[in-house]
């Protein structure tokens, strides 16, 4: 029964992930990305330019199809995480080499404004990152979480002194008593407010899902004119 049980939600999940976050893409084997038209991906500056390609097209981790990557753009506010931990402008830009096709499997987000940043919107973040702190191992299909945007002012009363940094770069987003978060794995995904627009990338947090340790994100919304100026959308 149980097996049969795991069968009907695997293939439910199938059935709904299919077609789920066409904007996500996997960068790297630890990192996410967001589709934010069909030649430019955004993800975490953190994650660094190793690898030259995208993976796109699925929510199976393993199943993406990959694009080359042939230029990274840095924000010039963005310098390498330092003593402070402080992950200021943690966003960047790349172009592919040919652009993702626009199917119902992959397809760009488009991106919000400040109005979409409210404390208490609830915005849907997801990645194939840990299920939990314990649990080391990259998920193989795709999850999705959903927190609600913290006021900068209740973040800074977190119970880390990271959290004292937050800068208009960022928001947090979590419940006072943890227990949903975004973890390891899941930096640079796409965070999506309730009216579908992208709101944010996954950044850093203090561990995962404890409680008054919320998930810090790069907000999105100021980085616009940025993201106009080096892709030419129309934003
Ligand atoms: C990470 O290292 C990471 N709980 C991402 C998000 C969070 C912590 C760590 C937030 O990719």
């Amino acid at each position: 029964c149980s097996l049969r049980v795991s069968l009907l939600t695997n293939m439910l999940s199938w059935y709904f992930c299919v077609c789920i976050n066409p904007y996500q893409v996997q960068y790297g084997k630890y990192c996410g990305g967001s589709l934010v038209s069909p030649s430019w991906v955004l993800k975490a500056a953190h994650c660094g330019v190793k690898d030259n390609y995208i993976s796109a097209g699925s929510t199976y981790s393993s199943r993406g199809t990959r694009y080359n990557v042939c230029a990274h753009f840095v924000p010039p506010g963005w310098e390498a995480p330092n003593k402070a931990h402080v992950m200021d402008f943690d966003y960047q830009l790349l172009l592919l080499e040919t652009p993702v096709p626009v199917t119902n499997r992959s397809r760009p987000i488009a991106i919000g404004s400040e109005e979409d940043v409210q404390p208490g919107a609830m915005v849907q973040v997801t990645g194939w990152g840990h299920t939990s702190p314990e649990n080391g191992y990259k998920q193989e299909i795709l999850r999705r979480v959903l927190v609600p945007i913290m006021s900068d002012d209740q973040c800074r009363l977190a119970k880390h002194k990271f959290y004292k940094t937050i800068t208009p770069q960022m928001f947090c987003a979590g419940y006072e008593h943890g227990s949903k978060d975004a973890c390891q794995g899941d930096s640079g995904g796409p965070v999506v407010s309730p009216r579908g627009r992208l709101v944010g990338s996954v950044s850093f947090g203090i561990g995962c899902a404890a409680p008054r340790q919320p998930g810090v994100y790069a907000d999105v919304a100021p980085a616009r004119a940025w993201i106009r100026s080096v892709t030419g959308l129309p934003l």
